[in-house]
Protein backbone atom coordinates (compact mmCIF):
# COMPACT_ATOMS: atom_id res chain seq x y z
CA UNK A 1 0.00 0.00 0.00
CA UNK A 2 2.62 2.41 1.09
CA UNK A 3 4.38 1.43 -2.67
CA UNK A 4 1.43 2.01 -4.50
CA UNK A 5 0.94 5.56 -2.50
CA UNK A 6 4.92 6.42 -3.34
CA UNK A 7 3.88 5.56 -7.19
CA UNK A 8 0.80 7.71 -7.16
CA UNK A 9 2.35 10.68 -5.48
CA UNK A 10 5.50 10.36 -8.20
CA UNK A 11 3.39 10.70 -10.95
CA UNK A 12 0.90 13.70 -9.40
CA UNK A 13 4.25 15.56 -8.80
CA UNK A 14 5.58 14.71 -12.22
CA UNK A 15 1.65 15.96 -13.83
CA UNK A 16 2.26 18.84 -11.80
CA UNK A 17 5.60 19.98 -13.53
CA UNK A 18 4.06 21.69 -16.63
CA UNK A 19 7.00 23.46 -17.32
CA UNK A 20 9.28 21.00 -17.18
CA UNK A 21 12.02 21.55 -19.85
CA UNK A 22 15.39 20.06 -21.10
CA UNK A 23 17.29 23.43 -19.82
CA UNK A 24 16.05 22.31 -16.03
CA UNK A 25 18.68 18.90 -16.63
CA UNK A 26 21.48 21.30 -17.15
CA UNK A 27 21.21 20.64 -21.28
CA UNK A 28 21.11 23.64 -23.42
CA UNK A 29 20.25 22.99 -27.11
CA UNK A 30 21.45 25.73 -29.55
CA UNK A 31 20.59 24.81 -33.33
CA UNK A 32 22.73 25.34 -35.84
CA UNK A 33 20.97 27.84 -38.81
CA UNK A 34 20.56 26.42 -42.32
CA UNK A 35 21.97 29.78 -43.68
CA UNK A 36 24.58 31.02 -46.29
CA UNK A 37 26.19 34.66 -44.59
CA UNK A 38 29.38 36.74 -45.52
CA UNK A 39 31.73 35.65 -43.02
CA UNK A 40 33.37 38.40 -41.44
CA UNK A 41 36.69 38.35 -38.82
CA UNK A 42 36.83 35.98 -35.86
CA UNK A 43 33.04 35.41 -36.61
CA UNK A 44 32.06 38.91 -35.82
CA UNK A 45 28.58 40.07 -37.14
CA UNK A 46 29.54 43.22 -38.05
CA UNK A 47 29.12 44.94 -41.13
CA UNK A 48 32.06 43.79 -43.70
CA UNK A 49 33.68 46.88 -45.32
CA UNK A 50 36.96 46.98 -47.33
CA UNK A 51 38.94 49.73 -48.04
CA UNK A 52 41.40 49.16 -50.72
CA UNK A 53 42.89 50.60 -53.77
CA UNK A 54 42.88 49.94 -57.89
CA UNK A 55 46.33 48.22 -57.41
CA UNK A 56 44.98 46.17 -53.73
CA UNK A 57 45.38 42.13 -53.89
CA UNK A 58 42.31 40.36 -54.81
CA UNK A 59 39.74 40.55 -51.78
CA UNK A 60 38.44 36.83 -50.80
CA UNK A 61 35.14 37.17 -49.28
CA UNK A 62 34.01 33.84 -47.52
CA UNK A 63 30.63 32.28 -47.59
CA UNK A 64 29.59 29.77 -45.92
CA UNK A 65 27.46 28.26 -44.71
CA UNK A 66 28.43 26.95 -41.12
CA UNK A 67 25.33 23.98 -41.01
CA UNK A 68 26.93 22.12 -44.06
CA UNK A 69 24.41 21.16 -46.96
CA UNK A 70 24.50 17.27 -48.37
CA UNK A 71 25.39 18.75 -51.69
CA UNK A 72 26.58 21.80 -53.52
CA UNK A 73 24.95 25.14 -52.98
CA UNK A 74 24.84 27.45 -55.84
CA UNK A 75 24.78 31.10 -54.57
CA UNK A 76 23.59 34.04 -56.32
CA UNK A 77 24.70 37.65 -56.00
CA UNK A 78 24.25 41.21 -57.25
CA UNK A 79 26.11 43.91 -57.42
CA UNK A 80 25.53 48.10 -57.08
CA UNK A 81 27.34 50.73 -56.49
CA UNK A 82 29.36 53.03 -58.95
CA UNK A 83 32.37 50.47 -59.48
CA UNK A 84 31.97 48.66 -63.20
CA UNK A 85 32.68 45.21 -63.71
CA UNK A 86 34.96 44.55 -66.06
CA UNK A 87 36.29 48.23 -65.95
CA UNK A 88 36.93 48.88 -61.59
CA UNK A 89 36.66 45.32 -60.69
CA UNK A 90 36.50 41.67 -62.00
CA UNK A 91 35.61 38.33 -60.44
CA UNK A 92 37.26 34.58 -59.70
CA UNK A 93 34.29 32.60 -59.51
CA UNK A 94 35.27 29.07 -58.88
CA UNK A 95 32.59 26.85 -60.19
CA UNK A 96 30.73 30.15 -61.08
CA UNK A 97 29.91 33.05 -63.33
CA UNK A 98 29.65 36.76 -63.45
CA UNK A 99 28.36 39.64 -65.50
CA UNK A 100 27.39 43.52 -65.18
CA UNK A 101 24.72 42.75 -62.23
CA UNK A 102 26.75 40.17 -60.38
CA UNK A 103 26.25 36.69 -61.07
CA UNK A 104 26.34 33.09 -58.76
CA UNK A 105 29.29 31.15 -57.28
CA UNK A 106 29.73 27.20 -55.64
CA UNK A 107 29.83 26.37 -52.32
CA UNK A 108 31.06 22.76 -52.20
CA UNK A 109 30.21 20.14 -50.08
CA UNK A 110 32.87 19.36 -47.53
CA UNK A 111 33.57 15.34 -47.88
CA UNK A 112 35.16 15.37 -44.32
CA UNK A 113 32.55 16.64 -42.26
CA UNK A 114 33.60 16.93 -38.05
CA UNK A 115 34.92 19.84 -36.48
CA UNK A 116 34.85 23.23 -37.51
CA UNK A 117 36.90 23.35 -40.41
CA UNK A 118 34.74 21.33 -41.94
CA UNK A 119 32.18 24.06 -42.81
CA UNK A 120 31.17 24.04 -45.99
CA UNK A 121 32.34 27.70 -47.67
CA UNK A 122 34.35 29.12 -50.53
CA UNK A 123 35.60 32.68 -51.40
CA UNK A 124 34.65 35.26 -53.74
CA UNK A 125 37.60 36.79 -55.27
CA UNK A 126 36.93 40.52 -56.34
CA UNK A 127 39.66 41.48 -57.88
CA UNK A 128 40.36 45.68 -58.02
CA UNK A 129 41.58 46.92 -61.64
CA UNK A 130 44.30 49.34 -62.07
CA UNK A 131 42.61 50.86 -65.32
CA UNK A 132 45.20 54.17 -65.89
CA UNK A 133 42.22 56.29 -65.97
CA UNK A 134 41.51 59.25 -63.57
CA UNK A 135 38.18 57.93 -62.47
CA UNK A 136 37.70 58.69 -58.81
CA UNK A 137 37.10 56.59 -56.42
CA UNK A 138 34.41 53.74 -56.40
CA UNK A 139 32.08 51.76 -54.04
CA UNK A 140 30.88 48.43 -54.90
CA UNK A 141 28.49 46.69 -53.13
CA UNK A 142 27.67 42.37 -52.91
CA UNK A 143 24.35 41.54 -52.06
CA UNK A 144 23.33 38.00 -51.47
CA UNK A 145 20.64 37.29 -53.11
CA UNK A 146 19.44 33.12 -52.88
CA UNK A 147 20.78 29.97 -52.01
CA UNK A 148 19.89 26.82 -52.84
CA UNK A 149 21.63 23.08 -53.31
CA UNK A 150 21.32 20.39 -55.56
CA UNK A 151 18.77 18.75 -53.66
CA UNK A 152 16.56 21.71 -54.04
CA UNK A 153 17.01 22.78 -50.62
CA UNK A 154 17.09 27.15 -50.39
CA UNK A 155 19.15 28.45 -47.75
CA UNK A 156 18.24 31.85 -45.93
CA UNK A 157 20.82 34.51 -46.93
CA UNK A 158 22.94 36.32 -44.23
CA UNK A 159 22.33 36.18 -40.52
CA UNK A 160 18.81 36.94 -38.03
CA UNK A 161 15.42 36.45 -37.46
CA UNK A 162 12.41 37.35 -40.32
CA UNK A 163 11.78 41.10 -39.26
CA UNK A 164 14.68 41.52 -37.63
CA UNK A 165 17.83 42.91 -38.09
CA UNK A 166 19.68 40.43 -41.49
CA UNK A 167 23.60 40.70 -40.94
CA UNK A 168 26.18 39.52 -43.14
CA UNK A 169 24.37 39.67 -46.41
CA UNK A 170 26.40 42.52 -47.76
CA UNK A 171 29.70 42.92 -48.18
CA UNK A 172 31.36 46.60 -49.05
CA UNK A 173 34.34 47.14 -50.83
CA UNK A 174 35.21 50.48 -51.36
CA UNK A 175 38.24 51.14 -54.59
CA UNK A 176 40.05 54.26 -54.00
CA UNK A 177 41.56 55.70 -57.86
CA UNK A 178 45.46 55.63 -57.83
CA UNK A 179 45.50 57.57 -61.08
CA1 LIG B 1 38.69 52.55 -61.43
CA1 LIG C 1 41.75 54.80 -61.97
Amino acid sequence: MKKISLFILSISLLASCTDFDIDDLGFKLVPIDSYVAFANTGGAITPIVRNVSESSAIQNLRIECPAGSLSDITVTYSFSGSAVFGTDFTVTTPGGTASATGGTIVIKRNKTPGGLADFDFVNLGIDPITDGVVDGNKTLTITLVSAINANGKEFVVGRGVEGATIYLKEAVINISDVD
